[in-house]
This record gives C-alpha cells, sequence and structure tokens, in this order.
C-alpha cells in the first residue's frame, strides 16, 4: 500500500513510501521537532546562515543584509564597503575631496576652505 496516496499517514511535510510502509521527512531548511511534526531551522541562532554581517529568519529560510554603508554581494551572503565617491558622485559639497572608507565616507575641504555647519566648505578668512 502506498500510504503517502492514501491519507492514512501523519506526515506533515513530506511522506515517503517503503515497502511494507513509509517514512517521513522535513523539506529542506525544516527539522523533525521530535513529535512528528515539521518546525523551521533558524539557519540565524544555529550559525549556520553565512550571513557576513545581518541574518534574518524566516519560515524554511532565511536571507542576508549588509550595514549601512556595505551592499550584499551576487554569492548573498558577504558584503562590501560601498564606495560612496564612485556611485554617488555628488555625495560630498563642492570644493572637498571625497575619501572612501570601510562602511561609509569623508569629505574634506580643499586647502584654504573649511566646513562650516551645513557641510558646505566655504572660504577661510586668513586675514
Ligand atoms: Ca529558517
Ligand atoms: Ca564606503
Amino acid at each position: 500500500i502506498n500510504e503517502c496516496d492514501t491519507v492514512d499517514h501523519n506526515c506533515t511535510q513530506t511522506c515517503s513510501n517503503t515497502l511494507g510502509s513509509y517514512t517521513c521527512s522535513c523539506r529542506a531548511g525544516y527539522k523533525d521537532n521530535g513529535y512528528g511534526n515539521c518546525t523551521d531551522i533558524d539557519e540565524c541562532s544555529m550559525g549556520t546562515s553565512g550571513c557576513q554581517q545581518l541574518c534574518f529568519n524566516t519560515n524554511g529560510s532565511y536571507y542576508c543584509q549588509c550595514n549601512t554603508g556595505y551592499k550584499l554581494m551576487n554569492d548573498n551572503s558577504s558584503c562590501d564597503d560601498i564606495n560612496e565617491c564612485i556611485e554617488d558622485p555628488g555625495v560630498c559639497p563642492l570644493r572637498s575631496n571625497c575619501i572612501n572608507t570601510l562602511g561609509s565616507y569623508q569629505c574634506n575641504c580643499i586647502g584654504g576652505y573649511q566646513m562650516n555647519n551645513a557641510g558646505i566648505c566655504i572660504d577661510i578668512d586668513e586675514c
């Protein structure tokens, strides 16, 4: 008898017919909680996600994200610094140089200018 094709089994996820019986198993991302029910694996707290920075658990899976100033790479797990100076050339005010840093960036006014409270490089009155 293929119990999996009938209602004659108590598998909550995957049923496999075997000779004379059947077995239950859980789909990827789930584990048997010991009572025959499949529960989500929390890959984030298990440390098996491979996420370099931020990990978010979901039902049956998980996903990675990066801190502010970093972008998720194609492997969907590692994070790389965003070079704001290249990707957003207008990020720094006029008469300043943009310096990329890990997770952020700096704007340094060119010689003879200093940054005011509004983030604008204004002329220094050396006199
Ligand atoms: Ca999960
Ligand atoms: Ca940066």
